[in-house]
C-alpha cells in the first residue's frame, strides 16, 4: 500500500510503536525550537533533568514574544535563555530578528525532518514539508536531550486542492475556509495533509499560512509535499542543499478526504471571538473599523507585506483607523526596505512595529474600549488583544489593507486592479543576529545566568491510591489556554515566576478561582469539551498545579494541553457519559475511592454532595500512565535516569 507524506516521515523517525491510529508512537526529533515566553521554562526543565548538551541536529531559541523589556524581568529571561543556548548547544535568535516560525522557515526548516517547538504554531514548518509539532516545554526539553516525542498516531485527513486562487483571494482564505468547514475541534486527532494539483500553485509562505492555522483546527499537525516550489524557495534562501523531494504515493490511503476548489473561494473573515466563526467578507462589508494589524506568524512573509504595500501605495489609512505592520523577520524588513515597499507602508500612515509577535499576544497595540480590530493573525479569543470588550476579526493582508484605507470592512475585490508581489530570486540573507552555540569543549565551563524573577517551578506528586477533591472551578466548552493563563503585556514578563502568575489564573473566567483553589488545598476543575485549546503554554498546567489542582474532568481535551497536564502530574479525566457534567456543581466534593487502575480501567467517582456516582476515563498509554504515577515527566525522567 502506498504511503502519504506524513506516513513517510513518521516511518523514517519511528523509535517505538506502530503506525496504527490511536497507538502511541515515539518519534526521533531532528530539530527543536523555543520562544521566550515558553523558553525560560523549557531550559529550566532541561537543566533540572541534568542534561548537558542538546543531541538534536538543530535547536534554536528565539526571542520574539515579549521584546518590550518594560522591566528587568523580561531582559533577565532573555539573558538566561541566551546563556543556556550558548552552553547547551542551541542557536540563539536575538530579539528583533523575527518571529520564530517565520525565521525558522527561512533559515532552518528542512523538508522531511521532524521538529517540535514550545509553541502551538510550530506546524507552520509543514509548509516546507516538515513534520512539525507544537508541544509543552517539558516535551521539548526531553527531545533536546535526545529523547523521543510521544504522540498517539493520528488519523490522516487529506485536503485535495484543485484550481487556482482568484485575485484578492489568498492562502488565509483557504485556512479560514477549512475552519468554516471543520470548526476549532474538527482537526483533533488528525494530521492534515494537503495535496492535489492546486498545491502546485501555492508558494511556500502561502502553504505555511495554511499549515500555521491548522493549529486552530486542533490538528496534531499539517503537512504539504516538498516539490519544485519548495526547491525554489530554499534556493532563494541560499539553502538549495537542504531540499529533498517528498510526495505522497498515488495509492496512499487517508481516513478522510475533503476537496476544495481554490478557484471557487472568496475573501473570508472570522468574527469575534473564535477563529471558526467564519463568514464571507462581503456579508459584513461596511462595518466600521478602529484598528488594523498586519503581521504575526500567519501573515508576515515578504509576499504578504508586499501585497499590502501595493494596496497602500498612494493611499492614506482612514482617519479613524490606527494601523500597524509587524514584519515577520529582519529579512522581510530588509527586503521591504530595499524594494521601496516600506516607504509605501509608511507613506500611508501605518505604524511600523518590531519584527515580533507584538499585538498578536497582546504586547501593545490593544484596541480601545469596544474597538473593532481587523487582524491578519490566527487567534481572536476574547480578551487576547488586551482589551476585554474589543471585537477582533481575522482576515487576509489584502482585506486588512483595503479596509484600513476605507475605515470599513471591505471586500478587497472591490479595490480594482489586482496586486502582485514580485519576489527576489535571492533573498537578502544575513544571519548575523543568529548567535551560534559555544563549541562542545568550551561549554562545560559556562554558567547560565538567572535573574531574581526566575523562580523554581512546581513539581507534581505521585498519584495516590484514593483522593477526595473539591471542585474549585466549573467552565463551559472551548476553554482556551488564554483563559487558563492569560498572556499580554502585564503578565507575560512573569512567565518564569509561577507564584506571581498564579494570581491571574482564570482571571477572565472567574477572578475568585486562585483564592478558592488555595483555600481548598487540593482541588479538581470541571470543564466542557475541547478543554485547553489554543496555545501550547505549559503554564496553563503548571500554574493550576501550583494552586493545588490535581485533576481536570472534561468532556474532551485539546491534545497539547492534555499532554502538558500529564507532564505536570495532573490527571486529565474524561466523562464516560458527558451528561454527568450537568450534575456537578462548584464546591462539591468528589471522591475517587480507587485510583489503582488509572489508565487501564474506568475510574469511579462519587459526588459526596449529592451521592451521585459517575465514571471517568483517562485514556493513557503505558508511558503516560507511568508519568502520572511518578507525578509528572520531570519525576519520571529522573527515575528513569537512576
Ligand atoms: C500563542 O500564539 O498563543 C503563543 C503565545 O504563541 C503560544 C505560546 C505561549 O503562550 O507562549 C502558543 O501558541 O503556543
Ligand atoms: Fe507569536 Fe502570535 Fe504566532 Fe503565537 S500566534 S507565535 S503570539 S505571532
Amino acid at each position: 500500500m502506498g504511503k502519504s507524506v506524513a506516513q513517510k516521515i513518521i516511518e523514517e523517525h519511528l523509535l517505538s510503536g506502530e503506525m496504527k491510529a490511536g497507538e502511541e508512537i515515539g518519534l526521533r526529533i531532528d530539530q527543536t525550537l523555543t520562544q521566550d515566553a515558553t523558553g525560560t521554562m523549557a531550559y529550566l526543565e532541561f537543566e533540572s533533568m541534568g542534561l548537558q548538551r542538546v543531541r538534536t541536529e538543530r535547536s534554536v531559541a528565539y526571542i520574539d514574544h515579549n521584546t518590550l523589556q518594560s522591566g528587568f524581568e523580561n531582559a533577565d529571561d532573555h539573558r538566561f535563555i541566551q546563556s543556556a543556548a550558548k552552553k547547551y548547544g542551541i542557536w540563539f535568535s536575538r530579539p528583533g530578528n523575527g518571529i520564530c516560525h517565520q525565521v525558522h522557515l527561512e533559515r532552518f526548516g528542512v523538508p522531511g525532518k521532524t521538529l517540535i517547538g514550545s509553541d502551538s504554531h510550530t506546524p507552520t514548518g509543514g509548509g516546507l514539508g516538515m513534520l512539525a509539532f507544537g508541544a509543552g516545554g517539558m516535551d521539548v526539553a526531553v527531545a533536546m536531550g535526545g529523547g523521543a516525542y510521544y504522540i498517539a498516531m493520528p488519523r490522516l485527513l487529506k485536503v485535495e486542492l484543485s484550481g487556482r486562487l482568484q485575485p484578492f483571494v489568498t492562502a488565509k482564505d483557504v485556512a479560514l475556509e477549512i475552519l468554516r468547514l471543520l470548526s476549532v475541534k474538527g482537526g483533533v486527532g488528525y494530521i492534515i495533509e494537503w495535496g492535489g494539483e492546486g498545491v502546485r500553485t501555492l508558494s511556500v509562505p502561502e502553504r505555511a499560512t495554511i499549515a500555521n492555522m491548522g493549529a486552530e483546527l486542533g490538528a496534531t499537525t499539517s503537512v504539504f509535499p516538498s516539490d519544485e516550489v519548495t526547491r525554489q524557495f530554499l534556493a532563494a534562501q541560499g539553502r538549495e542543499g537542504d531540499f529533498r523531494p517528498l510526495e505522497s504515493d498515488p495509492d496512499a490511503v487517508y481516513d478522510k478526504v475533503i476537496k476544495i476548489d481554490l478557484g471557487a473561494l472568496e475573501p473570508l473573515i472570522a468574527l469575534p471571538h473564535s477563529p471558526d466563526h467564519v463568514v464571507t467578507v462581503r456579508s459584513v462589508e461596511g462595518k466600521r473599523v478602529d484598528q488594523v494589524c498586519i503581521g504575526s506568524c500567519t501573515n508576515s512573509s515578504l509576499a504578504d507585506l508586499l501585497k499590502a504595500a501595493a494596496i497602500l501605495r498612494g493611499h492614506k489609512v482612514a482617519e479613524g483607523v490606527s494601523a500597524s505592520v509587524s514584519p515577520g523577520s529582519r529579512q522581510v524588513l530588509l527586503e521591504l526596505t530595499r524594494s521601496g515597499a516600506l516607504a509605501d507602508i509608511l507613506g500611508a500612515g501605518v505604524r511600523l512595529l518590531e519584527c515580533a509577535c507584538g499585538p498578536c499576544i497582546g504586547m501593545g497595540f490593544a484596541p480601545g474600549s469596544g474597538g473593532v480590530s481587523l487582524r491578519t493573525f490566527n487567534r481572536n479569543f476574547e480578551g487576547r488583544s488586551g482589551t476585554a470588550d474589543a471585537g477582533v476579526y481575522l482576515c487576509s493582508p489584502e482585506t486588512a489593507a483595503v479596509s484600513a484605507i476605507r475605515g470599513r470592512i471591505s471586500d478587497p475585490r472591490t479595490f480594482g486592479r489586482p496586486v502582485q508581489a514580485v519576489l527576489p530570486g535571492k533573498f537578502a540573507v544575513d544571519d548575523s543576529e543568529l548567535i551560534p552555540p559555544a563549541p562542545e569543549g568550551e561549554a562545560a565551563a559556562l554558567e547560565t545566568v538567572k535573574g531574581p524573577n526566575i523562580h523554581p517551578f512546581p513539581v507534581g506528586e505521585a498519584v495516590p491510591a484514593k483522593m477526595n477533591l473539591k471542585v474549585s472551578l466549573k467552565t463551559g466548552d472551548n476553554i482556551t489556554t488564554d483563559h487558563i493563563m492569560p498572556a499580554g503585556a502585564k503578565i507575560l514578563p512573569y512567565r518564569s515566576n509561577i507564584p506571581y502568575m498564579s494570581g491571574f489564573c482564570f482571571s477572565a473566567v472567574d477572578p475568585g478561582f486562585p483564592a478558592r483553589a488555595k483555600e481548598y488545598g487540593r482541588s479538581v476543575i470541571v470543564g466542557g469539551s475541547n478543554y485547553g485549546q489554543g496555545s501550547s503554554r505549559e503554564h496553563a498546567a503548571l500554574v493550576p498545579l501550583y494552586l493545588g489542582v490535581r485533576a481536570v474532568i472534561a468532556k474532551s481535551f485539546a491534545r497539547i494541553h492534555a499532554a502538558n497536564l500529564i507532564n505536570a502530574g495532573i490527571i486529565p479525566f474524561e466523562f464516560e457519559n458527558p451528561e454527568d457534567y450537568e450534575c456537578i456543581s462548584l464546591s462539591d466534593e468528589l471522591s475517587f475511592p480507587d485510583l489503582s487502575g488509572l489508565g487501564k480501567e474506568r475510574v469511579r467517582a462519587v459526588d459526596t454532595a449529592t451521592g451521585k456516582e459517575f465514571f471517568l476515563r483517562c485514556v493513557l498509554t503505558g508511558r503516560s500512565r507511568e508519568i502520572l504515577r511518578a507525578g509528572g515527566l520531570l519525576n519520571y525522567t529522573k527515575e528513569a535516569q537512576k
